[in-house]
C-alpha cells in the first residue's frame, strides 16, 4: 500500500491549524499505476472491452470468493443494480424503505413505478427499524428494501421475520456494506437479494460499478439477461433488460483493487480508533456504538452533535471547510424531503423523527487510507476547539 499521505507540508494559520492540505470526506485508494498496465495491455492484446469478458468473469468469481457469497453479477452502477434488482424479482406496488440514505435508494423504485413507503430508523444504528416495519405495511406492499447504512448491518433477522409473516420480499442496499460479514458470514448472505456500489467514494472501488449478490444460479442467470438488454441469445430476448454491463477496464481495476482490499481497511479501522480516542473527550458528540459483533469495513465515520455541543451541526460543518476540511452531511436533506417523494404521506416529518433528528446532527469525518496521523489531529483539533477538550497544540 502507498504510505498515507502527512499534512506536515502544510502551512500553519488560524490558530495554528494546518489548512492547506484538502482533506475530503474520502479519497479513493488507488494501487500502484504501473500495476494497472499489464491489466490495460491484455485488454489491447485482445479487444475484448465488454461484454461479459475475461477479466468480467474473473472478477465475478475472485468477489465471491472474498466475499464468501454463492452469485454475484456485476454492473456499470449500483443504481443500476437496484434498478435490476427490483425487476429481476418482479417488484410492484409499495416497497417500504429508509429516509435516511442516498437519494438512489428511493429513485430505484421510482423508476420502476413503485411507491416508497418510509419507515422511520433505529437511533443507535440508523438503520430502518424493524419495529417500525409491520405498521407500514399495506396490502400493496411487496418487499423491504432496508439500507445498511454506513456499513452497519440492519437488524437482519427481526427483518427476515416480519418478511416470512407477510410474505415480502427483502432487497437490501447493500452499497456501503462491501466486505462485512458476521462470525456465522458474510451480511450479503440476508434478504432475497444485496446490491453493492463500487463507485469512486466507496472501500472497494472500479471508478464507476456496483453489484447484485444472489443466493441461487436460476436469479443470477435472469439478472445477466436483463443487464444485457434481456438477450440469451443472438437472436432471442427474454426481458425488457437494460445495459447494465461492467466493462473490461473496471472489471480489471476491480482484481486489482482487491489485492490491497484488506489493508486498506485495516488502516480505516486504525483511522476509526483513533477518531473514537481522541473524541472521547468532546462534549456533545456521541460516535455511533463500535462493531463488536460483525467485522466492519469503516466505510464511513458519522458523529452526531446532541445539545450540549455548544454550537450547531452545521456551524461546525462550515468551521471545518474554512480549514478546508470537507466532511459531508450524509444523509440531510432526508429522502423524503426530496421534491418528488415530500408529497407521500409517510414523508411526514411527525412519521420520520428519529430520521429527522438524526438528518440534523450527522456530519461524517474524513476517513480514507489517504489520512495521517497529522491530518485526524487537524480534524479533531477543529471539532474540539468548540467543544470541552483541551487544546492540544
Ligand atoms: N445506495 C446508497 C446507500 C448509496 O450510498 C449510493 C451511492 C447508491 C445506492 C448508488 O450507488 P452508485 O450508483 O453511486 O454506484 C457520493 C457518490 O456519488 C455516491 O456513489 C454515494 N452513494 C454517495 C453516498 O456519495 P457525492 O455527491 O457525495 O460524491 P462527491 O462527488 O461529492 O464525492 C465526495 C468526495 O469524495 C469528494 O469530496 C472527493 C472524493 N472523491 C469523489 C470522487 C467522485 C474523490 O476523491 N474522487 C472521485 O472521483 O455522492
Amino acid at each position: 500500500m502507498a504510505a498515507v499521505q502527512s499534512g506536515s507540508t502544510a502551512t500553519l494559520r488560524d490558530e495554528g491549524i494546518e489548512t492547506d492540505r484538502p482533506l475530503y470526506v474520502t479519497q479513493p485508494y488507488l494501487p500502484p499505476l504501473e500495476e494497472f498496465i499489464p491489466y490495460l495491455e491484455k485488454i489491447w492484446e485482445t479487444k475484448k472491452l465488454t461484454n461479459n469478458g475475461p477479466f468480467h468473469r474473473q472478477l465475478e468469481n475472485a468477489l465471491c470468493e472474498f466475499l464468501g457469497v454463492e452469485h454475484i453479477a456485476l454492473f456499470t452502477n449500483g443504481t443500476l443494480a437496484l434498478v435490476t434488482a427490483l425487476q429481476a424479482l418482479r417488484i410492484t406496488g409499495e416497497v417500504i424503505t429508509t429516509p435516511f440514505s442516498f437519494v438512489a435508494t428511493a429513485h430505484s423504485l421510482l423508476w420502476n413505478g413503485i411507491k416508497p413507503v418510509f419507515a422511520d430508523i433505529d437511533r443507535d444504528t440508523l438503520n430502518l427499524d424493524p419495529g417500525r416495519i409491520e405498521a407500514a405495511i399495506t396490502p400493496q406492499t411487496t418487499a423491504i428494501m432496508p439500507v445498511h447504512c454506513y456499513g452497519r448491518p440492519c437488524d437482519v433477522d427481526a427483518i427476515q421475520r416480519i418478511a416470512d409473516n407477510y410474505n415480502l420480499r427483502v432487497i437490501y442496499d447493500a452499497a456501503h456494506a462491501f466486505g462485512v460479514r458476521y462470525p456465522s458470514g458474510s451480511v450479503l448472505r440476508h434478504g432475497d437479494l444485496s446490491v453493492l456500489s463500487f463507485h469512486a467514494t466507496k472501500v472497494f472501488t472500479t471508478f464507476e460499478g456496483g453489484a447484485i449478490v444472489c443466493p441461487d444460479a436460476k436469479t443470477k442467470q435472469r439478472i445477466d439477461h436483463l443487464k444485457n438488454f434481456g438477450f440469451v441469445d443472438e437472436v432471442t430476448v427474454v426481458a425488457t433488460g437494460i445495459n447494465g454491463k461492467m466493462s473490461e477496464v473496471n472489471a480489471a481495476l476491480g482484481l486489482l483493487q482487491l489485492k490491497y482490499i484488506d489493508e486498506a481497511i485495516a488502516r480505516r479501522k486504525e483511522i476509526d480508533a483513533t477518531y473514537r480516542e481522541q473524541l472521547r473527550g468532546v462534549r456533545g458528540i456521541r460516535c455511533l456504538p463500535d462493531a463488536d459483533k460483525y467485522l466492519a469495513n469503516y466505510a464511513y465515520f458519522p458523529i452526531l452533535l446532541d445539545g450540549d455541543y455548544p454550537v450547531s451541526r452545521d456551524a461546525l460543518y462550515q468551521d471545518l471547510k474554512d480549514h478546508n476540511i470537507h466532511p459531508r452531511r450524509y444523509f440531510y436533506p432526508l429522502i423524503s424531503d426530496f421534491p418528488m417523494y415530500r408529497g407521500l404521506s409517510s414523508a411526514l416529518r411527525n412519521n420520520l423523527p428519529v430520521a429527522t433528528r438524526a438528518a440534523e446532527q450527522v456530519l461524517c469525518l474524513p476517513i480514507s487510507t489517504a489520512l495521517g496521523q497529522t491530518d485526524l489531529d487537524r480534524i479533531v483539533r477543529v471539532i474540539a476547539k468548540r467543544g470541552s477538550l483541551p487544546q492540544q497544540r
